[in-house]
């Protein structure tokens, strides 16, 4: 069935709720806020080892006869390659996290690599850095490890190329931090030449630093923006009793939006809410130690397994409630980048819906969950209002393991899960329909000669509709150079490519050249360069 409970946004508050006036969302003020903390960064070697992979409309990616659960998984949108993780227990005192690679939209995986380290890592998480081929990840290190204080950065400069990939790791003891629980990752790329600032990670651990004592709290981890050799840690013990955290980064703005469940000690009645940590990251590259943090959830309902997505300003939280008696999935959802939000129903049938995971692109997001051993998943298409029916992902019934991180999910829908169809516990794949077919406007090339010529493509998914575009050249001794010329393309197939020209124009001294391009799907490119006119002759600077 579908389920959408529209809760009006401007006063933030359920007004169909008699049990609660409180709103929804409530800003938290923070006394004596902690500063994060710095430590030089480690390195780790990494495995190359064989695995074997079979095929059916659900793949296998990973079947040994080891139980391998947890996965993650991340797409490359432009190169199209996918990465994917898991943990596989060797035996009772160790597991190990492997890293797995597709080229072919995840119909065969390569083998791949595994990182081998004393003891029993968990949760791996992957995020594409949204420039180049590179990818980030992280996972759960043992608890004995660094007194589970480890934290783990794995990176891929190319995914399919096993010697691009390293770990690079810190150890917390100094801090005396300690149990890292389940982490995840957030990246961004809008980084310059800063290209080590991943992102952020979050977690929940434990501290016993002097002042700064705290049993399962928020921490946040992030690279020295100034120091590609060191990282800062910055925990919160305003916040104890957190769990279950996720963390997603608005990439077309760098604000990072993190939310743990915890537990509301200062109003009690509140039972357990959704702690949501907001910020510009940027601050934090001039050391600006500046994070917003809110409280999201009602009276009497305990809120619990946040996952966030955040993309053009439009941000969805989901998360179980118990409202109703048994486990349902809700969704807190804001389109104005976390200033008002609303509240709406994804799914809330008798039995437990549980373990949410949700991927955001914009207006659009997928949301999965476990139910009675089955992976499900839905979509909105209005930014969180309403949700589709729900589908079964797996062949089978009954065989995914009822278990927290249990499956992972791309913007297009490419989703690893752990299913027990044969016997123990395997990673499989399937595609389960995601972000549409999209265009992605693009100046190919920029050429000088007897005027300026451009070539003009889009090296999205889908065709761009209703294309206008602009070819400007300015400047010149005393501006006297001003050449425009434009047009419009219908349609504009994948990868299909039209040069235009100024055609001749005389002048002398620097240019501009300037290309703008839109499409009624959205997307748009501007696209500057510079050069040289002399007489009749144009020179462009590549
Ligand atoms: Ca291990
Ligand atoms: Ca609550
Ligand atoms: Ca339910
Ligand atoms: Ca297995």
């Amino acid at each position: 069935m579908i389920l959408s409970a529209i809760i009006p946004t401007i006063s933030l508050a359920r007004t169909d709720n008699a049990i609660s006036s409180q709103p929804l969302v409530k800003k938290i003020t923070v006394e004596n806020a902690p500063t994060p903390k710095l430590m030089q960064k480690q390195t780790k070697a990494i495995t190359p080892q064989s695995q074997p992979s079979t095929q059916s409309r659900n793949i296998a990616v990973a079947s040994t006869e080891a139980p391998e659960y947890h996965p993650a998984i991340s797409k490359d949108p432009v190169a199209g390659t996918l990465l994917g993780a898991y943990a596989l227990e060797t035996d009772s005192m160790n597991a190990d996290i492997y890293f797995t690679f597709s080229t072919d939209n995840g119909q065969t995986w390569d083998p791949g690599a595994f990182i081998q380290i004393e003891g029993k890592e968990d949760y791996p998480a992957l995020e594409y850095w949204g420039r180049g081929t590179t990818f980030f990840g992280t996972f759960c290190p043992d608890q004995n490890d660094a007194m589970g204080s480890a934290q783990y950065l794995f990176e891929a400069d190319d995914p399919t190329d096993i010697t691009t990939w390293q770990l690079i790791s810190w150890d917390w003891t100094t801090y005396n931090q300690r149990d890292k629980e389940s982490p995840d990752i957030a990246t961004y790329s809008d980084v310059g030449d800063h290209t080590w600032f991943y992102g952020v990670q979050v977690d929940t651990e434990s501290s016993d630093y002097s002042g700064q004592e705290g049993e399962h709290i928020p921490i946040l981890y992030f690279a020295n923006y100034n120091d590609e050799t060191q990282g800062w840690a910055w925990w919160w013990n305003n916040f104890e009793y957190s769990a279950h955290t996720a963390i997603d980064m608005d990439e077309n703005n760098g604000y990072m939006y993190a939310v743990w469940d915890y537990d509301n000690a200062s109003e009690p009645a509140q039972n357990r809410d959704i702690l949501l940590g907001m910020a510009d990251v940027h601050d934090w590259w001039a050391e600006n130690w500046s994070l917003n943090w809110y409280t999201v959830g009602e009276s009497n309902v305990n809120e619990t397994y946040p996952d966030i997505g955040a993309v053009g300003d439009c941000i969805q939280i989901v998360a179980q409630s118990d409202e109703a008696g048994n486990q349902d999935i809700i969704c807190f959802y804001s389109s104005d980048g976390g200033d008002t939000w609303s509240q709406s129903t994804v799914v809330d049938e008798a039995a437990d819906e549980l373990y949410p995971r949700i991927v955001s692109y914009g207006e659009y997001a997928t949301c999965t969950f476990v139910k009675d051993g089955d992976l499900y998943c839905c979509q909105t298409t209005d930014g969180g209002i309403t949700w589709s029916t729900p589908l079964k992902i797996n062949d089978n019934a009954g065989t995914v393991p009822v278990d927290y991180r249990t499956n992972d999910i791309t913007i297009t829908g490419d989703t690893l899960w752990t299913d027990t169809r044969a016997g123990n516990e395997d990673i499989y794949f399937d595609n389960v329909g995601g972000q549409p077919p999209w265009p992605f406007l693009e100046v190919k090339t920029f050429s000088g000669g007897l005027g300026v010529s451009v070539v003009l493509t889009n090296t999205g998914t889908g065709p761009g509709t209703n294309v206008k575009w602009e070819l400007a050249v300015n400047g010149g001794v005393l501006g006297r150079i001003n050449k425009v010329v434009n047009g419009t393309y219908p349609s504009l197939a994948v990868n299909e490519e039209h040069t235009e020209k100024t055609g001749l124009f005389f002048g002398l001294g620097t240019i501009t050249i300037t290309v703008t391009m839109t499409c009624d799907e959205g997307d748009s490119e501007t696209r500057t360069t510079n050069g040289t006119q002399l007489l009749f002759f144009t020179k462009v600077n590549t």
